[in-house]
């Protein structure tokens, strides 16, 4: 992706694990890549199709003048938030923050934290079997368009389906949803889980009925394995309650490990 680069820009604020650091203030340095496409603005030479540099140095100052951190960490993941926040057009961030003057007692050149950041699509299974189950998708849907650094954009339509596994209980409603999102794997795990803990959700029976399941079945070409999760979603290419509604929103997204298209998961598991 084209690049667009802020590089060494000084400000004085008041960072600092050390009380008198948030007192008398000191010199930060500031390093920026942002990543965007430079395309349309360059071949239109219209500022408005590009990101104006001058805007998000002016963001930078004023961000790191009026808030007060004691970690460079923190600064740095709070204002590299704010610019994938509020940047149009700002996919992905590499953001350093210097410190010259860093006071440990001993002549350094400078220290920094570097980090990068950038917008994920994650695709979510729903599922409901009990209760008002139009309710819980549809409450399901704003509660993550309303959770913090995520935005939902697409939801496929709603399907009843039939329980697949434990086959004596209600019928499903599921649906699939695009999410655009800044959070990490296991933050978007927690971030579900609390929207299900909402919905009145109880872990009683493996595969029993619930109010309200949200699944991870991809997050950009992730192959993620921890003890509490697996990305893709290990038997969603056994699913046509996944594969059907996903196919609406993303017939052609590959699946990482298989390489195959959903269109052609969905085929397969059809014939
Ligand atoms: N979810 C399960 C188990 N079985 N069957 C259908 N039809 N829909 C589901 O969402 C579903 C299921 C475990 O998450
Ligand atoms: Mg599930
Ligand atoms: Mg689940």
């Amino acid at each position: 992706m084209d690049k667009i680069k802020i590089s060494n820009l000084e400000i004085f604020a008041n960072h600092g694990v050390f009380p008198e650091e948030n007192v008398l203030g000191q010199k930060f340095i500031v390093s920026a890549i942002l990543y965007t496409s430079t395309r349309k603005a360059g071949k239109t030479d219209e500022l408005t199709y590009s990101i104006h540099y001058g805007e998000v140095s002016h963001f930078i100052d004023h961000f790191l003048k009026t808030h007060t951190y004691k970690l460079l960490e923190c600064a740095a993941e709070a204002l590299a938030e704010e610019l994938l926040l509020h940047t149009a057009g700002l996919e992905k961030i590499q953001l350093e923050i210097k410190k010259p003057w860093a006071p440990i007692g001993l002549p350094l050149e400078t220290v920094s934290v570097e980090i990068e950041r950038q917008w994920h699509t994650a695709y979510i299974a729903l599922g409901s079997n009990l209760g008002n189950k139009e309710q819980y998708l549809n409450d399901a849907i704003t509660a993550l368009n309303t959770a913090p650094c995520c935005e939902v954009t697409k939801v496929s339509s709603f399907l009843v389906t039939e329980p697949y596994g434990m086959t004596e209980q209600d019928d499903f409603l599921n649906a699939c949803l695009e999410l655009r999102t800044l959070l990490p794997p296991a933050e978007l795990l927690s971030e579900l889980h609390r929207i299900e803990q909402a919905a009145g959700r109880e872990r009683i029976i493996h595969w029993g009925p619930r109010t309200l399941d949200l699944d991870i079945i991809f997050y950009d070409d992730l192959i993620y394995e921890t003890m509490d999760l697996c990305i893709p979603h290990v038997e969603m290419h056994k699913r046509d309650f996944v594969l059907k509604p996903l196919y609406e929103i993303a017939p052609y997204k590959h699946h990482p490990c298989t390489g195959k298209t959903v269109h052609e998961m969905l085929e397969s598991l059809t014939l």
